[in-house]
């Protein structure tokens, strides 16, 4: 694969911006190569600046789950940048945003727009720890709720205890307030409320775990989790930045039937612009200034751009058979890529809920970060490089998920499992 293009765009990257990028995970540095710098996208490919052809698996995180450039996004963006770009006023689009929000999902009485699922997280938790009035929040390890200083954090010595900084720059005072434990673990949860429950102000959770790869929930976690906040009075957020309106239009809270307090939104909603959202219980919101106290601002929230492309992509989802279509293309991709490892006698673990999935590397079930750290991550840079060569772009890491679109077709994925099988079969 020629990316010659692509080399010389990063040497010169490197010297303007940290690692060449603007996002860690992009520098391909888990996997073993340099990054490929994308020029455009169609449907369910993209090319790179050196011309190269790829079945796109990543979909910019998540966000494009209709495709590149789907029509009905396409034009509602024409319509709305041929009016201006941002005005810093209300506009009538960020209502129809919100009107979507609170019917789709079940938590979501009232919401307030950011433009990132990290500013999403961070408020929900300054929101929460307002509204209760109380300092410590509990979050589950692997889980990744965006930078915010507050969730970078990692397990203190032995779980369930007070967190400690995972990045220079948090302080240890932040990293006290945050307890971690282990996703799935509801007994670890139950025995830290059952110590200091009262002084939880929330706890937040990617309800289908996404950033160690793809987990599912265990039977009952969730309702375990709902039970016990509710219990102590701690506010339940679900971190639905990756997987709302991707594993059903009311995200994992309507798959699941479980109702979290506030929700945090991101991706699919801007329909690939800079978005996010959080909300939850009316009695929560209104605590949010101006209409409350606890202050939340943002000079590009809820920007006519973002809520043009968001709004639209809303539209086609609902509209018609959208998710019938994700959940059929991967339920082929996940059995494809089982029988590929299988012939090839390669211990893998294929986990997907609807149109998120993971291929590890390891033999046993992924249950948690320490059964997904069990992955084979060297073997997992040698099955993405192999891919890669073959025109299949995959999320550059084992601890991230493959993202499916509306604009694959059963021909792409079978393709994309006869070059699993090939790169399996060469894998020693
Ligand atoms: P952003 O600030 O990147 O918009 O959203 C942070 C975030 C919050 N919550 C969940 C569940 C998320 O998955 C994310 C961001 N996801 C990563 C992919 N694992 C974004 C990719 C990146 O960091 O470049």
């Amino acid at each position: 694969m020629i990316d010659t293009t692509s080399s010389r765009l990063f040497d010169e990257a490197r010297t303007y911006l940290p690692g060449g990028v603007n996002s860690p995970v992009r520098a391909m540095r888990a996997v073993g190569r340099q990054p490929l710098f994308m020029d455009r996208g169609q449907g369910a490919r993209m090319w790179d600046v050196d011309g190269n052809e790829f079945l796109d698996y990543v979909g910019s995180w998540g966000p494009m789950i209709l495709g590149h450039r789907h029509p009905a996004v396409v034009s509602a963006l024409e319509a709305a940048f041929a009016k201006g770009t941002s005005f810093g006023t209300p506009s009538a689009l960020e209502v129809e945003m919100a009107r979507r929000l609170v019917e789709a999902v079940p938590s979501v009485e009232m919401v307030r727009m950011t433009n990132s699922g990290t500013e999403a997280t961070m408020s929900a938790l300054r929101v929460a720890r307002g509204y209760t009035g109380r300092d410590l929040i509990l979050k589950f390890v692997g889980c990744y709720h965006g930078h915010g200083d507050s969730l970078l954090v990692a397990a203190g010595s032995g779980v369930a205890t007070f967190g400690l900084p995972d990045s220079p720059g948090v302080t240890k005072g932040t990293a006290r307030d945050t307890l971690t434990v282990e996703f799935n673990d509801l007994t670890a949860v139950e025995d830290v409320f059952s110590r200091i429950g009262e002084q939880v102000a929330a706890v937040i959770v990617e309800p289908v775990a996404g950033n160690m790869g793809c987990v599912p929930p265990a039977a009952g976690f969730l309702e375990g989790l709902r039970a016990v906040t509710a219990r102590y009075g701690a506010v339940l957020i679900f971190d639905e930045v990756m997987s709302g309106f991707r594993v059903a239009y009311g995200g994992a809270q309507e798959r699941y039937s479980v109702t979290p307090d506030m929700s945090t939104l991101g991706k699919v909603i801007g329909g690939g612009l800079p978005v996010g959202a959080f909300g939850g219980r009316a009695d929560i919101m209104e605590k949010v200034a101006p209409a409350g106290s606890i202050y939340q601002a943002g000079t590009l929230s809820g920007n006519p751009l973002a809520m043009a492309a968001g709004v639209a992509t809303l539209d086609v989802l609902a509209a018609g058979s959208a998710y019938e279509t994700l959940e059929s293309l991967g339920a082929r991709l996940e059995v494809g890529l089982i029988a590929a490892a299988a012939k090839a006698a390669i211990p893998a673990r294929v986990q997907r809920v609807g149109a998120m999935l993971t291929t590890f590397f390891t033999a046993e079930p992924v249950v948690d970060f320490p059964s997904a750290k069990t992955s084979d991550t060297d073997r997992y840079g040698r099955f993405f490089r192999g891919m890669l060569e073959r025109g299949v772009y995959l999320a550059p890491s084992q601890f991230e998920v493959a993202f499916l679109s509306t604009a694959f077709t059963e021909s792409d994925i079978d393709r994309t499992v006869e070059a699993a099988a090939e790169v399996l079969s060469g894998l020693e």
